[in-house]
């Protein structure tokens, strides 16, 4: 597999050794997008470009131009590359919990595990323009250009999974709204003081930074027909942010982390679900995550983010 990468910023050293090409740009650029058109027949393209929740309720108009205009230049690119290889063009699309909008914490409480189409209420321009994007997915896979004498359809085999706050020990996220628990375990790990902008009770669902990756790339290698939906939910361990600090203190037992909750913030992720019901990505494509609440800090985690840190264990 040969992968041609693009983002704003040159990736690391490591992730240039396994990709074919890296170019330094912009999904906003056209020009940039049918230069690499011409030059390659793709086989998928992986949109992981967006400014998440807090970012783009910061910056409103930048989240519609990122998120929902950089998703239809991707979209009308895999329309091209459809056309120019005569058959259809895998396009994976992250989308996220903050699809869901739930309206105060008694009916989130009631309402438990959400299934994909329950509670499409979404509050954050995030998540409006996930949603949007996930029926843009949608309306270019079936409807595209419909009253075309001859429509364009099929062109694309669009392909989404909504994803919990992601925990990665290599990476701290920027702008996000569950950023509270990668933030929480990064700076206890590297020795900084947190102060924790949600409530200790708050809870949503998260995943290990790895079992993102795999769902991403089983998805991708899942043959069409066994496919019941476009749109997946998945999830893994959803703990409280109590519970999360917990087990940051148990492996970093001088963390100084303090709850500081920005009630702002808080309203954002308490709109978003307690866990999410992920038994039609269990059943369609295997889905399972390697990673519990426990396996991830015990084995992933804090091993990684340890090394990061150059901390020996318990420090
Ligand atoms: C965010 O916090 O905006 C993202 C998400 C939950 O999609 N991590």
């Amino acid at each position: 597999m040969r992968i041609v990468a693009l983002d704003l910023h040159p990736p690391d050293a490591f992730v240039q050794t396994r990709c074919h090409r890296v170019v330094t740009g912009d999904i906003s650029d056209i020009a940039l997008l049918d230069n690499l058109a011409a030059t390659y027949d793709f086989d998928a393209v992986y949109h992981l470009a967006a400014l998440l929740s807090t970012k783009s309720e910061r910056q409103p108009r930048l989240a519609n131009k990122v998120n929902v205009d950089g998703t239809i230049n991707l979209l009308e690119f895999t329309v091209s590359q459809a056309r120019q290889q005569g058959r259809a063009i895998k396009f994976l699309y992250p989308s996220s919990i903050a699809v869901h909008g739930l309206p105060d914490l008694a009916t989130k409480a009631r309402a438990g595990k959400v299934c994909e189409d329950d509670w499409c209420e979404p509050t954050t321009m995030y998540g409006i323009n996930k949603l949007y994007c996930e029926r843009l997915g949608r309306y270019y896979e079936t409807y595209y250009r419909q009253l075309d004498a001859a429509p364009t359809v099929g062109g694309i085999d669009f392909r989404c999974i909504r994803f919990p706050g992601l925990i990665s020990a290599l990476t701290v996220p920027t702008g996000g709204t569950s950023d509270y628990a990668p933030e929480m375990l990064h700076a206890a790990a590297s020795g900084r003081s947190y102060a924790c902008f949600v409530r200790p009770d708050t809870t949503i669902p998260f995943m290990a930074m790895p079992d993102a990756i795999e769902a991403l790339s089983r998805l991708e290698a899942v043959p069409r027909e066994r496919l019941s939906r476009k749109v997946y939910s998945i999830g893994s361990f959803a703990p409280s942010a109590a519970q999360i600090y917990d087990r940051v203190k148990q492996a970093f037992p001088m963390a100084d982390v303090k709850f500081v909750p920005d009630l702002k913030r808080q309203g954002i992720v308490d709109s978003w679900p307690v866990d999410v019901d992920d038994s039609a990505a269990r059943r369609d494509w295997g889905w399972e995550p390697v990673f519990d609440f426990d396996r991830a800090f015990d084995d992933y985690l804090i091993p990684a983010v340890n090394k990061r840190y150059r901390q020996p264990p318990g420090r």
